[in-house]
């Protein structure tokens, strides 16, 4: 009897997706150099299980954990007795996946076309990489499907070809490397299909095709977006296990490039969030775009798309000496970010990663930008912290919209400075 219930035990941990009951966010204001450094030791408290969705870094930022049920009396607890100001930002994680997967079900039909699927609400690997196949065989001469490696579990790595001619320079998006960052695979799905729309009828994206290629990667890292769906909806890095702590799995895709990799802002232990990975380019899903960037030879601007803080980034995120082409990176973000203000005003800081967000070593646009390629930006997209991670599906499409005009502001001023 007791050796069935362990195995029962054993089946659930195993087999059963995780869920987040009573569950809180808490947004914490730290009001010096003090109580951020409490907040650092908050963090190295490891059985408290803490998920630091904005990591404690200077008084100036906020910092946002997900607090397990069973770790909230002690948090708060050391939150009052420090005099740390917080607020509840989602009461109950798991209420908010109920009504993400309530959508999800409802959608959850095969669409015909890609006129039949439904862009308000999330979708698994499958029903994207449907819509992939669906989107190419719809418009054969301007897109194809190359795939450029394949991840950790042998997972295709898709990427949308948008082309009109040959020999082309180039411009890369990806969405999705950060696996729970699921509006950001949600809007490279609507800009697929907004290209499609929007060539030959909008005569500034008309003539960017006319001369360059569009690559878009909608599921950087399907292992762990297969797994967010799967397992664990929280979850951010690969899914490589280590090879000798080999119950920390993952190394975080934005710090495992060749741009001042294992430095500041990245970890070295392989359960860490950030863990920088072994080396280099250890992680197959950086390393097919690695080679594809070099292969290439003439991408001219990379946009890299995460989630969330409403955010547009350019390099440099290891170091603080500018980049070169600061300040025609700073003017051009400026433009694309009162472009994507001018739709539903929703408001973007902008700067280079350092300054503005925080101190991240290896991460995939230093590298891109040291590679030479001048218009290496990178998006958080909304929002600011009332959803976070978990953004309502009825905001993907007015995100995918308004970020869509801030790309096209990149797009054409790449176009129109050849270099
Ligand atoms: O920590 C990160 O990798 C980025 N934040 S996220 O919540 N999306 O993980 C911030 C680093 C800045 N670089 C990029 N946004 N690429
Ligand atoms: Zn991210």
């Amino acid at each position: 009897m007791k050796g069935l219930l362990l195995l029962t035990a054993l089946c659930v941990a195993v087999f059963a997706k995780k869920t987040f009951e009573g569950n809180q966010v808490l947004r914490i204001t730290a009001k010096d150099e003090t109580q951020i450094s409490l907040l650092k030791e908050l963090s190295e408290q490891k059985h408290l299980e803490l998920d630091f969705w904005r990591e404690p870094i200077h008084e100036s930022l906020p910092v946002d954990v997900h607090v397990p049920f069973h770790s909230l009396q002690d948090v708060r607890a050391f939150l009052g007795n420090n005099q740390i100001q917080y607020d509840v930002m989602i009461m109950d994680v798991q209420d908010l996946l109920d009504d993400e997967e309530r959508d999800m079900v409802k959608y959850h039909s095969s669409p015909k076309s890609t006129d039949d699927f439904v862009y308000t609400a999330y979708h698994n690997l499958s029903e994207i990489y449907s819509f992939i196949n669906m989107l190419v065989a719809e418009n054969r001469k301007l897109v194809s499907k190359i795939v450029i490696g394949r991840s950790n579990k042998k997972r295709p790595l898709n990427v949308l070809k948008f082309s009109t001619g040959a020999n082309r320079p180039g411009i890369w998006i990806d969405t999705g490397i950060h696996s729970r960052e699921w509006d950001t695979q949600a809007s490279g799905t609507w800009f697929a299909k907004k290209i499609v729309k929007d060539y030959k009828r909008d005569p500034v994206l008309t003539d960017i095709l006319n001369n360059y290629d569009i690559f878009l990667e909608i599921v950087t890292n399907p292992d762990g977006f297969a797994y967010t769906h799967k397992k664990n909806r929280m979850w951010r890095k690969t899914r490589k296990p280590h090879h000798f702590f080999f119950w920390c799995v993952g190394v975080d895709p934005n710090r495992n490039w060749d741009a001042g990799f294992g430095g500041a802002g990245s970890s070295g232990k392989p359960c860490s969030e950030t863990y920088h990975g072994p080396r280099a380019n250890s992680e197959s899903e950086v390393k097919a775009i690695v080679d594809f960037v070099k292969s290439h030879g003439k991408l001219k601007a990379f946009v890299s798309i995460h989630s969330y803080s409403q955010m547009l980034l350019y390099p440099y995120g290891y170091t603080r000496t500018p980049a070169k082409d600061n300040d025609e990176l700073n003017k051009l973000a400026k433009k694309a970010v009162s472009a994507l203000q001018s739709l539903y005003n929703t408001q973007y800081r902008f700067g280079s990663i350092i300054n503005t967000i925080y101190q991240a070593s290896g991460g995939t646009i230093d590298w891109t930008y040291n590679q030479g390629i001048k218009y290496s930006y990178t998006f958080e997209l909304r929002d600011t912290g009332t959803y976070g991670f978990l953004l309502p599906a009825n905001q993907i499409v007015p995100t995918a919209e308004e970020t869509w005009r801030a790309l096209m502001t990149i797009m054409e001023h790449t176009r129109k400075n050849p270099y």
